[in-house]
């Protein structure tokens, strides 16, 4: 089955200006992250094998060529619950990202994740390294402030040529902006000018709420 899974390769980083995507995996990435959110949507929902779903339609594209940038080894992310096409393109195995919404065993929790989120082990990595996800909306964002901070206590303080280059990078919808955890991320990464991408999916919604009625200046 993880042959379908074949992480894309980019030849550059994300601070480069030509990347040069590998575009047939892309493709098959994106294509097996619809067919999964499909199959979720009409066959296990339905049958309650799967109680919650979030679909990542229309975020999937771009958070595959997002992943497939993050080629430093010193490089890590935060996603959310609809980051998987993202942890998709990081490399995690097809098996993976199949049993912990079903809450089966070979999971990463082994059957005890809440199910919407997908997470990585980070075994074997060849690419950004993947904090533990959590369902908590806003909770993404400062533990990879840390990190971004921490790039910089290696760069600078440390000088060590391997943290050259590496960034930090928070994925979030555009309704996690309205948490203390995203502006008190923001403080401490702009304050510190820390290499820190704030990778926002303005969706229109906070899940169903429509944006105008809790995001000031989007009426
Ligand atoms: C701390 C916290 N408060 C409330 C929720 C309930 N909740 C789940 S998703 C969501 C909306 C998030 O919207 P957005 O960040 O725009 O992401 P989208 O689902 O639109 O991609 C909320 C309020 C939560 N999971 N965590």
């Amino acid at each position: 089955m993880n042959e379908l899974l074949e992480t894309p390769t980019c030849t550059s980083k994300l601070n480069t200006n030509k990347p040069d995507f590998d575009w047939r995996s892309v493709s098959r990435l994106m294509l097996l992250s619809r067919a999964l959110d499909d199959i979720e949507e009409h066959e296990l929902v339905p049958e309650k094998l799967v109680f919650n779903q979030f679909s990542a339609r229309g975020h999937d594209f771009a958070q595959i060529l997002l992943g497939s940038l993050l080629t430093h080894p010193h490089d890590a992310a935060t996603g959310y619950y609809r980051s998987r096409p993202f942890v998709m393109s990081l490399g995690i195995d097809l098996d993976e990202v199949v049993a912990s919404p079903l809450a089966k065993s070979g999971g990463y929790s082994d059957g005890r994740d809440i199910g919407v989120v997908c997470n990585y082990p980070n075994v074997n990595r060849k690419g950004a390294m993947l904090f533990p996800m959590c369902g908590g909306v806003g909770a993404q964002y400062s533990p990879i402030s840390g990190w971004a901070q921490s790039i910089l206590y290696h760069r600078d303080q440390l000088e060590e040529e391997s943290y050259v280059g590496a960034i930090a990078v928070s994925m979030g919808g555009d309704s996690s902006m309205s948490t203390s955890g995203f502006w008190a991320a923001l403080n401490i990464s702009t304050t510190n000018n820390l290499p820190h991408l704030f990778y926002i999916e303005d969706n229109g919604y906070g899940i169903s709420v429509p944006q105008e009625t809790q995001t000031p200046e989007s009426r």
